[in-house]
C-alpha cells in the first residue's frame, strides 16, 4: 500500500514540511483550487504541485477530487461540455504523474454533519452527525443552515436543487452514472489513471435527496457498469461504516480480491443507538469499526493502492479545517502504519 496525507495547497494550516514528517508518507492527496467546478484546471497549477510536493519528498499522484458538476449529476443540457471538460481535467492531471482520481457522485452536498466541533470528555473536538437535530427539517419549507452547506448556493437556488433532484430520482441518478462512466473511464484507461468513486456519506438519503453509493448490492451495480480497473473504489470505512447495514471489512475483502480498490480512507465512527454518529480516533477501540480485520483484509488480498488516514479529531489545542488538522491524521496514519507491518509480517510466517 501506499500511504498518503490529503493537503489543500497553500492554504491549508497544515504544511507539505510537517506532513513529510510523518514516518512512512508517500503521496499526497489534493486538487487545484483556483478554479471554479466545470472549468479546466490550469497545467500550471498542476506543475507547481507536483514540484512542490517532490521539494519536499513527496509526490502528487492522488486527486481528491475533481468534482462532477451538478448540470451532469442532472443529466442536463450541457452535459456533455461538461463532461469534455471533466475528461481533459483526466489528461491533464495524467499528465503531471496522478494515477488515481476521487469524485463523488453525491447530489448537491458532500457530505453531512450536524456538528463540526462537538467536544468530548477528554476534550477533543470531532464531526458528528445526530438525528434529533434533523428530524422535523424540510429544505423546501424551513431554513437549514447545517455546516458544510455550500455557502455559494442561495437558498432559492439550493430549493431548486431539491426540487430537480426529487423528480429525478434514483434511477435517473443511476442512469446519469452510466453515462458519467462511459464518457470517462475509456479517458482514464488511455492515460493510466485509476478513477475511485467515494461513497455517499452518510450512505443513505437525506432529506428526500437520492443516494446511490451506499452498500453493497449498490457498489456491485456501479461496478458493472463499466467492467474495468479504471472504474473503482475509493472505500471509505467510515463514510460506508456509519449505517449498520455495511459490513466494512467484508466490502473491503470482496473489493479489494476483485482489484477494484483504488483508494483507501481508513476512519472510525461510532454509531449511536439511534443511528447518529460521531466521528472518533482511529484507533478500533475508540469506534465500531474493527480496524484491525480491515487492514488484514488489505493485506490478505495483496492491495498496493493509495491509503489515507481520514478525518481526525481536533487535538492538542490545534485549531484549523474541522476534520484535517495534522495531529490526529498524523495518529492515524502511524496506527495504520502500524497494523499493516503487523498483518504483513504475520502473513510472511
Ligand atoms: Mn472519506
Amino acid at each position: 500500500m501506499k500511504m498518503s496525507f490529503r493537503w489543500y495547497g497553500e492554504s491549508d494550516p497544515v504544511s507539505l514540511e510537517y506532513i513529510s514528517q510523518i514516518p512512512g508518507m508517500r503521496s499526497i492527496v489534493s486538487a487545484v483550487y483556483d478554479v471554479k467546478p466545470g472549468e479546466v484546471w490550469p497545467e500550471e497549477s498542476l506543475a507547481k504541485m507536483k514540484k512542490q510536493c517532490e521539494d519536499h519528498g513527496l509526490v502528487f499522484d492522488v486527486v481528491e477530487s475533481i468534482p462532477v458538476s451538478e448540470d451532469i449529476k442532472l443529466g442536463r443540457a450541457n452535459r456533455d461540455e461538461l463532461l469534455e471538460v471533466y475528461c481533459e481535467n483526466i489528461r491533464r492531471c495524467a499528465k503531471y504523474g496522478v494515477k488515481c482520481v476521487t469524485y463523488n457522485f453525491m447530489p448537491v452536498f458532500d457530505w453531512t454533519r450536524t456538528q463540526l466541533d462537538k467536544k468530548a470528555a477528554d476534550g477533543s473536538t470531532s464531526l458528528v452527525m445526530y438525528w434529533d437535530q434533523l428530524k422535523g427539517l424540510d429544505p423546501l419549507t424551513d431554513d437549514i443552515n447545517l455546516p458544510g452547506w455550500d455557502a455559494s448556493y442561495t437558498r432559492d437556488e439550493i430549493k431548486k436543487l431539491f426540487v430537480a433532484y426529487g423528480e429525478l430520482g434514483e434511477e435517473g441518478l443511476w442512469k446519469n452514472l452510466e453515462i458519467f462512466l462511459k464518457k470517462v473511464m475509456p479517458v482514464a484507461e488511455e492515460c493510466g489513471v485509476v478513477m475511485a468513486i467515494h461513497p455517499d456519506d452518510p450512505p443513505y438519503p437525506i432529506f428526500g435527496l437520492p443516494r446511490i453509493i451506499t452498500c453493497e448490492e449498490n457498489l456491485d451495480r456501479m461496478l458493472a457498469m463499466y467492467d474495468s480497473p479504471a472504474n473503482s473504489l475509493c472505500l471509505c470505512t467510515g463514510s460506508l461504516g456509519c449505517a449498520a447495514f455495511n459490513n466494512v471489512p467484508a466490502l473491503v475483502r470482496k473489493y479489494s480480491a476483485m482489484g477494484r480498490i483504488g483508494f483507501m480512507h481508513i476512519r472510525n465512527v461510532k454509531i449511536m443507538e439511534d443511528g447518529s454518529f460521531e466521528e472518533r480516533a482511529h484507533l478500533s477501540g475508540c469506534g465500531s469499526l474493527d480496524m484491525y480485520e480491515i487492514v488484514n483484509a488489505l493485506v490478505e488480498t495483496g492491495f498496493d493502492g493509495y491509503v489515507r488516514p481520514d478525518h481526525g479529531r481536533m487535538i492538542w489545542g490545534e485549531t484549523g479545517k474541522p476534520g484535517y488538522g495534522l495531529y490526529d491524521r498524523a495518529l492515524g496514519a502511524a496506527y495504520l502504519n502500524g497494523l499493516f507491518e503487523a498483518c504483513e509480517k504475520a502473513r510472511q510466517k
